[in-house]
């Protein structure tokens, strides 16, 4: 049994919807497993466990029932819960262990890693360099710990959600040569 995915859960109330899991929320932690074995393992269960002084697990228990075997993947029925303190530090790797059970199977361990970050909305405006017009509908790429796209409006005006670390920002539009990356 392996660990495939992990999907984050930080929407209201304990958390605020932007997919990244940040300081002082609740999130819930879907997990999906991989049975690599050529058998069904049956009853399948995980505990989670976390030793890391700003994460608390407040839901350690997540079923799977059954898992066909020969590489088949099931996510968990219910999700993990983990409580990050308001005081964590940013960016931070917390590695997380699973302990798997089976009914006549098994059992197995397995981990993963979780990233916390500090999210923040960063926003601009697209003008061009002779005369300042705003350019509306400029392309905007940007590359860091996290990589997206966004797309001006009618006043230039552009934003998206970052996470912590130095990002490269360029804005591309027809008619106009591509901004060099500022950061
Ligand atoms: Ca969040």
């Amino acid at each position: 049994m392996k660990f495939q995915a992990q999907r984050t859960l930080d929407g209201a109330p304990g958390g605020n919807g932007d997919g990244f899991i940040n300081p002082g929320e609740t999130v819930g932690l879907s997990v999906t497993l991989r049975n690599v074995g050529l058998n069904q393992a049956s009853g399948v269960n995980a505990t989670l466990t976390a030793s890391d002084q700003y994460v608390t697990v407040t839901d350690a228990a997540a079923a799977f029932g059954n898992i066909s075997g020969r590489g088949a993947a099931k996510e968990a029925l219910d999700p993990f819960v983990i409580q990050v303190s308001s005081g964590c530090p940013t960016p931070r790797a917390v590695p997380l262990t699973l302990n798997i059970t089976g009914t006549g199977c098994g059992p197995w361990t397995a981990g993963f890693t979780i990233m916390i970050y500090t999210s923040s909305q960063v926003s601009g405006r697209v003008l061009t360099a002779t005369g300042n017009n705003p350019v509306s509908g400029a392309a905007i790429a940007y590359a860091g710990p996290i990589t997206g796209q966004a797309t001006a409006g009618a006043d230039g005006a552009y934003a998206f959600t970052a996470v912590d670390g130095t990002y490269a920002v360029t804005a591309k539009a027809a008619g106009s040569w591509t901004a060099s990356p500022w950061r």
